[in-house]
């Protein structure tokens, strides 16, 4: 197994010689520590049916099934199914999935530690995943953003990207929105937490889910301090050349690990729809959810 960094690339490694088969827990452990410190992990020549893929994710933690069932695969419901590509004329899984900053269950009170995602079609164009490392984004904030963001908590919600299901057709929107509400209640975090393995304060906020701030007694802050790191993070910038911003590509074979507490990612906006698909196993790990509040 032979582990290197991504050329040209400000994060990420590549991972060579990985046998899922032959692996062992000392490979594993090895990788996942990986995660951890280089934030993203991609693994090449991965030819893993659906349940080969969710035994690796199995190893790397305890994977938990998408709460909405429309987006499980047809044989394992802990495999999350993003795709445009129906098989035998059915549409399988959920299109356009996470065309919007955010972290994985961002808006449950367990958010996931670990994404892995296995590519089964990639575009030939526009193809890839954008990632902002928020640790780091964290540390760039000039000293005034840092003093008012200092003790807060944020609130995300799963309201604004909650996809239509088939059975919602002819309901009327204020239910669906009230039922959203009921079963996905905004999950409260602290804004800037310690993440539990690399001990970095890292910002927990996304523009896609993040839908309100609020001070050490629970009022909400309304002076733009949410827009305000919105911004400095670089999830603002509709060009995509902020600094923050990395795009991570990958071809079919690839298995690719990212950071979960520390990541928010945006799937690549496509102008022109192509053929895409992909399985995501995500999992919880043995350290606290986000760790401790900085
Ligand atoms: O359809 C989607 O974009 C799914 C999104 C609302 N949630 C992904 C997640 O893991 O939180
Ligand atoms: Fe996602």
């Amino acid at each position: 197994m032979l582990i290197t960094p991504q050329s040209g690339k400000t994060m990420g490694v590549v991972v060579e010689g990985f046998d899922a088969e032959s692996a062992t827990d000392d490979d594993i452990a090895k990788i996942k520590w990986t995660v951890y410190q280089e934030k993203i992990v991609l693994v090449r020549n991965q030819d893993l049916t659906p349940s080969e893929f969710l035994s690796l994710g199995r190893r790397f933690g305890e994977p938990v099934s998408y709460y909405e069932p429309m987006y499980h695969h047809p044989e394992h419901k802990e495999i999350f199914v993003s795709s445009n590509v129906p098989k035998d004329g059915q549409q399988v899984g959920v299109p356009r999935t996470g065309k919007f900053w955010h972290a994985d269950y961002q808006f449950m009170p367990e958010p996931f530690a670990i994404t892995l995602i296995h590519p089964q079609v990639v575009p030939t164009q526009n193809r890839g995943t954008y990632f902002i490392n928020m640790s780091k984004a964290y540390q760039q904030l000039s000293d005034e953003l840092k003093v008012r963001v200092k003790g807060t908590t944020s609130r995300h919600g799963a309201s604004r990207y909650f996809k239509i299901r088939p059975s919602d057709v002819y309901r009327p929107i204020g239910e669906l929105v009230a039922e959203v509400r009921t079963h996905t209640p905004p999950a409260a975090h602290p804004t800037v937490f310690i993440h539990p393995v690399t001990g970095e304060p890292t910002l927990y906020l996304s523009e896609g889910f993040t839908e309100s701030i609020h001070d050490a007694e629970g009022n909400p802050i309304e002076d733009g301090l949410l827009q305000d790191l919105f911004e400095a993070t670089g999830q603002l910038d509709t060009t995509f050349t902020h600094d923050n911003i990395h795009l991570q590509t990958f071809e079919r074979g690839d298995l690719l690990l990212w950071d979960n507490r520390t990541l928010i990612h945006r799937a690549l906006h496509t102008t022109k729809p192509e053929p895409v698909a992909s399985h995501r196993v995500t999992v919880l790990d043995e350290h606290d959810r986000l760790g401790k509040e900085a």
